[in-house]
């Protein structure tokens, strides 16, 4: 199958082959400017990133992108080896920050074509707060806004921050995180949970894929 077409049949195995397409630009810094919030998602200055995660976090704007194929099955990453928090881990489909300046509706589409290649309509579910503590020097503490995306493009994983992709089904996924809890991310596991209890008709699969 050439790279590129649209793959609604894509599988696993497939997934796994095309990344040997995969790209390997730098797309993270640790000295991108950050947006620092205040509980209510008010700006309250900058801060770069190393900083915004050192210690026990200091609050800043976030977002998580969770994109289903035609059979309603979840994109999933696993973290690169070199990501200095949650490396390893299994997570959602993207996830990133809006950098100082930078609109959220730029950021997320923005960081979708860096990590994965893709290009996909993605539609705001919710935001919520969370602070989780990965080590003694560093934490997340996010105002995370949650999107959802319908695709059946084949993704390509930057290598640097993408170290396995696969698709489970929402299913699946519930026993495995019941199971392997410590196998994913502390903020993947909180969304997954309120957009299953909340949102199921956003993650369920349109009846037509936009072309
Ligand atoms: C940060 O994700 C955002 C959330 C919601 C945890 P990340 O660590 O993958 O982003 P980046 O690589 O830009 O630091
Ligand atoms: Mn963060």
């Amino acid at each position: 199958r050439p790279l590129g077409e649209r793959g609604s049949t894509l599988t696993n195995r497939e997934l796994d082959y095309y990344q040997g397409q995969s790209s390997s630009s730098v797309v993270s810094f640790h000295d991108e400017p950050l947006v620092l919030v205040d509980e209510r998602d008010q700006e309250m200055g900058f801060l770069d990133k190393a900083a915004a995660h050192s210690g026990q976090g200091i609050l800043h704007r976030a977002f998580s992108l969770f994109i289903f194929n035609p059979q309603g099955e979840l994109l999933l990453q696993q973290r690169a080896p070199g990501k200095r928090l949650w490396p390893g881990f299994w997570s959602n489909t993207c996830c990133s920050h809006p950098r100082r300046g930078e609109a959220m509706e730029t950021a997320i589409h923005r960081r979708l074509a860096e990590e994965l290649g893709m290009q996909c309509e993605l539609a705001f579910q919710f935001k919520f707060q969370y602070q989780a503590q990965f080590d003694a020097e560093g934490a997340e503490h996010e105002l995370c806004w949650v999107y959802v995306g319908h695709s059946d493009a084949l993704p390509v994983a930057n290598v640097n921050e993408i170290s396995g992709l696969r698709y489970v089904s929402p299913a699946a996924l519930d026993e495995e995180i019941a199971a392997q809890p410590q196998s994913f991310t502390p903020w993947f596991k909180i969304e997954w949970e309120r957009l299953r209890r909340e949102y199921p008709h956003a993650m369920a699969p349109p009846a037509l894929l936009p072309s």
